[in-house]
């Protein structure tokens, strides 16, 4: 679909259509939906990204807790949104070795723990080995850094949503 597409779309397609840009969070897309024309894809993120940051923090921690866990519950029942199965199974985390799973479960859980929100970050832009680290290194920061970091994982996500939904081609003349 091309952006001169998008800003025709009434707001029940718009948020049929992007309403999982931002994780079992349709009201975002909802609300940006307002902000049309969008003078290209580029404008498009740019006004999902700017709703997020405009939250304040108790809402963007809404945001993160909407978030499934890495190799967690949801991907073992079969659970997960069409777009988190595709993203968790691209970076090998429907085939983790037994050690890998049990230490996925425990730095999750420990996370959770420490912070009151899940660990978040883009599995397109990341493998397994590479989540398992950062997941790792990540239960030892502060509070405020981890939510500030979720958030922009939460963003380069919905980014990489948006660009499988929008061609990057086309500029629209407004
Ligand atoms: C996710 C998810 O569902 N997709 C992704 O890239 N990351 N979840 C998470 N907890 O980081």
């Amino acid at each position: 679909m091309d952006i001169g597409t998008v800003n025709t779309l009434s707001y029940e397609d718009f948020g049929n259509i992007f309403g999982n840009v931002v994780e079992k969070c349709p009201i975002i897309a909802a609300a940006v939906w307002s902000s049309r024309p969008f003078a290209s894809l580029s404008a498009l993120e740019a006004a999902f990204s700017e709703f997020i940051d405009a939250l304040p923090e108790s809402g963007k921690e809404g945001i993160l807790r909407c978030h499934p866990d890495l190799a967690g519950r949801d991907l073992q029942r079969g659970t997960l949104t069409k777009e988190s199965l595709e993203e968790q199974e691209g970076a090998g985390l429907d085939a983790l070795e037994s050690a890998e799973a049990s230490s996925m479960a425990r730095l999750n859980e420990q996370y959770k723990e420490r912070f009151g929100f899940p660990f978040v970050i883009c599995a397109r832009m990341n493998d397994k080995k590479n989540i398992l680290r950062q997941l790792s290194e990540r239960c030892q920061h502060e509070g405020t850094v981890e939510r500030a970091h979720g958030i922009e994982e939460v963003k380069k996500i919905g980014r990489l949503r948006l660009q499988g939904l929008v061609c990057h081609d086309t500029q629209n003349k407004l």
